[in-house]
């Protein structure tokens, strides 16, 4: 048995990979791609909401946004953390996503026009997010599959902050209610588009359920999430904007209407209506933060000066 069927053979025994063992280079450069873009998504993903942070409409609104934007602050650096244990630097990192050479979620390059768009982020975005992380929870590679299991949890308080919105707006006055259906005709499709292309136009995707880092395919997981969502739509007495959805007895399933694909590929070639603004922010916080960076090595270098003193003492 060569070194790569053994690897396989663990994977198809659900044995979990850790950052020791051996694994093939392709292997790895695929979770480093998948798991520092994730990362990158939860940092960007911190820009749309933060925008509502001192506009939040009462002190549990702000509370509650300001807990969701530290949990993904949080979730971001587990997961440059999982990518480190595979041999990536962060800096490296982060200069791809700062030259744009690596991706981030497409949903993080829509704006936040209105209040309501934070309840569809997190009932819309959110709901999606979890749809496609629980799986990933039973991940092949360790340190990202245990990361996920808290992230998930957090997910859930997100996807519950954000429906509760929707439902106060909901069963609000006539212009609350329109605010809740604006929100929702601009967040459904790109929501959607999260998931990924189609299954015929996803390159990794084979491979990546073979080494059961997917567990689910983009179109599987998309089907789930519009099952779950549209039944939570009617209950909110708003309307999917999509004339084509209907429930197809037959399958079992809702069926919808077809993704503008043109637009999903240009927002993620950086020509979505915010992308620039998201990078230009990125890398001000970045440049922001220079000396915080600075001062914390300055400290370390003190402390290791200091303690190879001391011990110096000490053997003298
Ligand atoms: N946006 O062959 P596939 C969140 C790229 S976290 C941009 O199907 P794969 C929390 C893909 O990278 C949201 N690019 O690729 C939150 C690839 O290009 P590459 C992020 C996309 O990896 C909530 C190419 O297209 N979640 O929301 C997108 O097998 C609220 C071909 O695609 C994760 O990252 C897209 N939507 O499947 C935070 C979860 N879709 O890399 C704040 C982990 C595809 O070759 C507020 N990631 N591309 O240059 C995954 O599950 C997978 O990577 C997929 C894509 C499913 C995203």
């Amino acid at each position: 048995m060569t070194q790569e069927q053994k690897f396989q053979a663990k994977i198809d025994e659900e044995i979990r990979i850790e950052p020791k063992d051996w694994m093939p280079e392709a292997y790895r450069k695929t979770l480093i791609r998948q798991i520092s873009q994730h990362a990158h998504s939860e940092i960007v993903g911190m820009l749309p909401e933060g925008n509502w942070i001192t506009r939040a409409p009462s002190l549990r609104r702000k509370v509650a946004l300001l807990a969701k934007v530290q949990d993904e602050a949080g979730h971001g650096l587990y997961l440059y953390s999982a990518a480190e244990t595979l041999g990536a630097e962060r800096d490296d990192m982060i200069e791809d996503l700062h030259s744009g050479k690596a991706k981030y979620s497409s949903i993080f390059n829509y704006p936040t026009l209105t209040w309501a768009d934070i309840g569809a982020i997190g009932w819309l975005v959110d709901g999606a997010a979890i749809m496609n992380q629980v799986p990933l929870c039973r991940c092949s590679y360790g340190p990202y599959a245990r990361a996920m299991v808290r992230v998930c949890k957090e997910e859930s308080f997100h996807q519950r902050q954000g429906y509760e919105i929707m439902l106060t707006l909901a069963k609000g006055t006539e212009e609350q209610k329109a605010m809740a259906q604006d929100a929702l005709n601009r967040w459904w499709w790109p929501s959607l588009m999260m998931f990924g292309p189609n299954d015929k136009d996803s390159k990794h995707t084979q491979q990546s359920m073979d080494w059961k880092i997917k567990r689910f395919t983009n179109d599987e997981l998309r089907q789930r999430f519009v099952d779950m969502t549209v039944p939570q739509a009617e209950y909110l007495g708003l309307t999917v904007p999509d004339p084509d959805i209907k429930w197809n007895e037959e399958e079992g399933h809702y069926d919808f209407g077809k993704i503008n694909w043109e637009e999903f590929w240009n927002v993620v070639k950086g020509n979505g209506p915010c992308n620039k603004q998201r990078i230009r922010a990125r890398k001000k916080a970045y440049d922001d933060g220079a000396w915080v960076r600075e001062a914390a090595m300055a400290y370390a270098e003190k402390r290791r000066k200091r303690s190879e003193a001391e011990a110096g003492i000490k053997v003298a």
